[in-house]
């Protein structure tokens, strides 16, 4: 379908289409590029192709791999052009699925099997985001009215090096801090699909989530229920749960934890009551806040047992998931294609994950990849995500309160803080014994601040008497100069070695024991 786009096209219109071509007056000045999940990147970008961001290794994790060396400014369901004029025109998928595209003048979109709506919307940039939430919202569900819990969660200081003792050590530590939530992040698990207490929790996960609701919080975990590592025993006893290609080979799920992992069959009927099953242990062990990640799994291209387009298998998957933990469980959907998402859980993460340093030189300028952890990467794709906030609680992910433990500078701080209000959903995994008295007293008035913003332009806020504005964190890193592009080849070539991954990943281990040991 063909639609011509002049001063006498409606604001917004709705049609069904399997490809739709919107030709615009002429080649706009921006472009809005929405990456596929939870850590993909999105912002406005000019129309120049992007480097395609390296190491390539990542892409099944990071990106939309099927999409990683598409040349032509892209977005997973939504795309908008932004014209000389101001106005934007935005081309918006209300089915899972679908893609956008710019190509010169033509703003083109098609879903990936059969037909499906779009929404098309040609006017100023604050009404065509809402409106565009608007129409998903009537067909996915709008996000709970009530506030997101405010959480502590442990990834962010302790990352896998957590056991019982020092677990319960922290929780000892924060007192009466008002967290709703304390939540277990990646650690206690046997392996990526066997999620037993490991040797760390030897009084297992119940005994853990008892001394959690001990302290009057609901307690919170950490899964990735669609992926299992190659050397699981999930993979080993059930291989036929798991996706493969055309010509039979396991399809991968990325390289991580210093393995290949591999993908679950969302469609197979065994491999959902095990998810079913999954769920119901957690609850019983008594979680009540579940944070499932590596969603993206779910949604990767491959031959299933049934014919479902990749993102309706996802969406199967995230259902079995969301009935079998109950409507009463707090779902946390993370590294999770965004759209197919929305309806089936209680929040979703908008952005990459967060670090102790603002931007790394190396991932930023040499690597080209806005989607490794890193502050300005989480703060530039969340604010560009905002617009989700009518559909779905949006988690920016933890703000940092200690100077200790990372680089950031008092105001690189502030802003996560104050992007969490925006958000209005509150984390964070400082250490109580990290934290100065000061630092205590800003976080306990943080959790407690119920403060009022306003939206001032795109990256700009009035928060309470405060303006706040994020632009800092949007622009991207230049291109790489002659040198640099010397050592990205290099870079690159030795971010797709396995065995590098493996040897950054026990440096990490190492340093983060010694951490531990301290506490
Ligand atoms: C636990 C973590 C935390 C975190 C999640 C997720 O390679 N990567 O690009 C990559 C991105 C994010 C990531 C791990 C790897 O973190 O977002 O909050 O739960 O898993 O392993």
């Amino acid at each position: 379908m063909d639609i011509l786009i002049t001063d006498s096209t409606p604001a917004s219109q709705t049609v069904s289409a399997s490809r739709v071509t919107l030709n615009l007056p002429r080649p706009p000045r921006a472009f809005y590029r929405h990456g596929w999940q939870s850590w993909s990147f999105a912002a406005w970008t000019d129309l120049s192709p992007l480097p395609i961001q390296k190491p390539a290794i990542f892409h099944v994790l990071q990106t939309d791999a099927a999409y990683a060396h598409e040349p032509l400014p892209h977005g997973s369901w939504v795309g908008a052009a932004e014209m000389d004029d101001g106005r934007i025109v935005l081309l918006g998928a209300l089915g899972t699925d679908a893609h956008v595209r710019l190509d010169g003048s033509h703003l083109e979109g098609w879903y990936e099997s059969g037909e499906g709506e779009w929404f098309i919307h040609f006017g100023a940039e604050q009404n065509a985001f809402p409106a565009y939430a608007q129409a998903l919202g009537e067909r996915f569900g709008f996000a709970a009215a009530r506030p997101a819990p405010r959480i502590w969660c442990s990834w962010y200081s302790l990352y896998t090096a957590i056991d019982e003792l020092t677990l319960h050590k922290v929780f000892d530590g924060l007192g009466d801090l008002p967290f709703d939530v304390l939540q277990v992040d990646d650690g206690w698990q046997v392996n990526l699909g066997d999620w037993e207490a490991n040797n760390k929790f030897p009084s297992g996960m119940a005994a853990l989530a008892d001394k959690i609701k001990s302290t009057g919080r609901k307690a919170g975990l950490w899964l990735a229920p669609l992926l299992a590592a190659k050397s699981s025993r999930l993979f080993r006893e059930h291989p036929d749960w798991f996706l493969k290609d055309e010509a039979g080979k396991f399809v991968s799920a990325g390289f991580n934890w210093g393995e290949w992992m591999y993908a679950l069959d969302t469609t197979h009927p065994a491999a959902q009551e095990w998810l079913a099953a999954l769920m119901k242990q957690v609850r019983a062990w008594g979680f009540d806040y579940l944070k499932l990640d590596f969603l993206y799994a779910g949604a990767l291209r491959g031959k299933r047992h049934t014919e479902a387009p990749r993102e309706a298998a996802y969406r199967l998957g995230l259902k079995v998931l969301r009935e079998a933990m109950g409507a009463d469980a707090y779902f946390l959907a993370c590294g999770a294609p965004i759209v197919p998402s929305l309806g089936l859980c209680d929040a979703l993460r908008v952005g990459p994950d967060v670090a102790g340093e603002w931007e790394s030189h190396r991932d930023a300028v040499l690597l080209q990849n806005p989607t490794t952890p890193g502050t300005r990467n989480a703060i530039r794709t969340t604010v560009n995500r905002l617009w989700l906030s009518p559909l779905v609680q949006t988690d920016p992910d933890v703000a940092y309160f200690a100077a200790k433990g990372n680089s950031l500078t008092v105001e690189q701080r502030l802003l996560l803080q104050d992007l969490a209000l925006v958000c209005g959903f509150k984390a964070t995994s400082d250490l109580p014994q990290w934290m100065t008295d000061e630092e205590r007293i800003k976080l306990r008035a943080f959790l407690e601040d119920t403060d009022e913003f306003r939206p001032e332009g795109n990256y700009r806020y009035q928060v309470a008497s405060r303006r706040v504005d994020f632009t800092p964190a949007i622009e991207l890193p230049p291109r790489p100069n002659k040198l640099e592009s010397i050592q990205r080849t290099i870079f690159a070539a030795l971010g797709n070695q396995p065995w590098t991954l493996r040897l950054l990943d026990w440096m990490g281990k190492r340093s983060l024991k010694k951490t531990v040991q301290r506490l």
